[in-house]
């Protein structure tokens, strides 16, 4: 089962996506997932440009020996755009396999270990009123999880507020946007909001909130000290993670959970967070953290320590990854929730998927593979349009995470 083609397909149904498509010689097609939001050209130049030509002729079956081929081959390890490169090999290898056995991915990844995969969206609002009635319309829906995000008074913009609700996407601008932050303005909002979303939708709704690494460790020791009685299922990158033992400090003063990984791309980001229990989820997803493969080794490693996984899936994370990501959610012992933010109709429309969402689940469906395709004809009508996401300075001016 040789690889005769590999191709990129970059597209813009609402946002840009980059996504591989490989091919064998006897006629299985396979797809991955390499979106890298603000930074999509450079995946697709490091697939086209270095790997396709490593990949024709090579055994589609070896998954493991192409994963270590393009991660020791290279000698530049990790790396967001590295690692969303092989992802998207890796991704399109399983589908392949799927195909070829005639059975989804998760049946080869040991079976289901759950019925379905619960999922949290996001209710955001600019003011206290605004988050109400958002959570009201995902209560709606049926959703058992919320993300709460509220504008903060007196800052013009805040990060995960947005005007366009189900469809969420940051990536906002052909240069990048700036929006403003204050910490002590939200520390003194941000409890309020959760103590009203619990007195109108009571104890059983899980509620989670996304700091966005924008506080140090004693800041978001204090913010999920101050949010402890409105019992959250985390809180999210309460502080950026490069230095991991940094969370040791928010440990010992919060019994707040802590879900972090978004940004992470190999085990290595978050071994010491998963070895020492200084989180409770791990965000990392198949295309920006290797593939299967790689993610499916990060979640082993963090059902030794209690670490449950609760992968990213924003908009700017294609159909394909969610598929993909689905295979795993329903396989794993240690799943945790699933992030769901639903795509245009124009995207689901250019990646054909069997997924479904149904009474707060999404179900990866049966069909062969990882039950997701691109149409590159409907691809074709949508051509890369550049957008970044937008930069966070304080009152004063000072570059800030947002
Ligand atoms: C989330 C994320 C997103 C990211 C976005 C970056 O938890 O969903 O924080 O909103 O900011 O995916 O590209
Ligand atoms: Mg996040």
């Amino acid at each position: 089962m040789k690889i005769v083609d590999a191709r990129v397909i970059v597209t813009c149904p609402g946002r840009n996506f980059v996504t591989l498509k490989i091919v064998t010689d006897d006629g299985f097609t396979g797809v991955g997932d390499a979106t890298l939001n603000g930074r999509e050209l450079a995946v697709a130049s490091y697939l086209s440009d270095h790997v396709v030509p490593l990949l024709i002729g090579r055994d589609a079956a070896r998954i493991e020996d192409t994963w270590q081929y393009l991660y020791k081959g290279a000698y530049w390890r990790r790396g967001p755009v590295t690692m969303s490169a092989i992802a998207a090999v890796d991704t399109a290898l399983w589908d392949i396999k799927g195909k070829q056995a005639g059975m989804p991915v998760y049946q080869m990844l040991g079976g289901r270990s759950r019925e379905g995969v619960t999922v949290y969206g996001h209710a955001n609002g600019a003011t206290v009123d605004d988050v109400l009635a958002e959570v009201e319309r995902y209560v709606g829906m049926s959703y058992r999880a919320v993300r709460v995000q509220c504008g903060v008074p007196g800052l013009a913009t805040t990060y995960g507020v947005s005007t366009d609700k189900l469809f969420y996407e940051p990536a906002d601008g052909t240069l990048p946007s700036q929006t403003q932050w204050s910490t002590e303005r939200y520390l003194a909002h941000v409890p309020g909001v959760f103590a009203r979303v619990r007195e109108e939708f009571g104890p059983h709704l899980r509620l989670l909130h996304d700091v966005h690494h924008r506080l140090t460790p004693i800041e978001a020791a204090r913010l999920g000290k101050s949010l402890e009685p409105y019992a959250l299922t985390w809180m999210e990158d309460p502080v950026p993670a490069e230095l991991q033992e940094g969370f040791r400090l928010i440990r010992q003063h919060t019994v707040t959970p802590i879900a972090v990984g978004e940004v992470f791309n190999s085990v290595w980001d978050c071994q010491q967070l998963i070895a020492e229990q200084l989180i409770d989820y791990i965000r990392t997803t198949v295309v920006h953290a290797g593939g299967i493969t790689h993610l499916r080794r990060i979640f082993d490693l963090a059902a030794l320590h209690h670490v449950r996984s609760g992968s990213h899936g924003a908009t700017d994370l294609s159909p394909v990854c969610m598929a993909a990501a689905l295979q795993l959610d329903v396989s794993i012992p240690n799943f945790g929730l699933q992030e769901y933010m639903r795509h245009t109709d124009d995207t689901d429309r250019v990646f054909p998927h069997a997924y479904r969402y149904a009474d707060g689940y999404l179900h990866p469906g049966e069909e062969p593979g990882l039950g997701v395709d691109i149409d590159e004809k409907a691809a074709a009508e949508f051509p890369y349009a550049p957008a970044y996401l937008p930069v966070n300075r304080l009152e004063d001016g000072t570059m800030h995470s947002w």
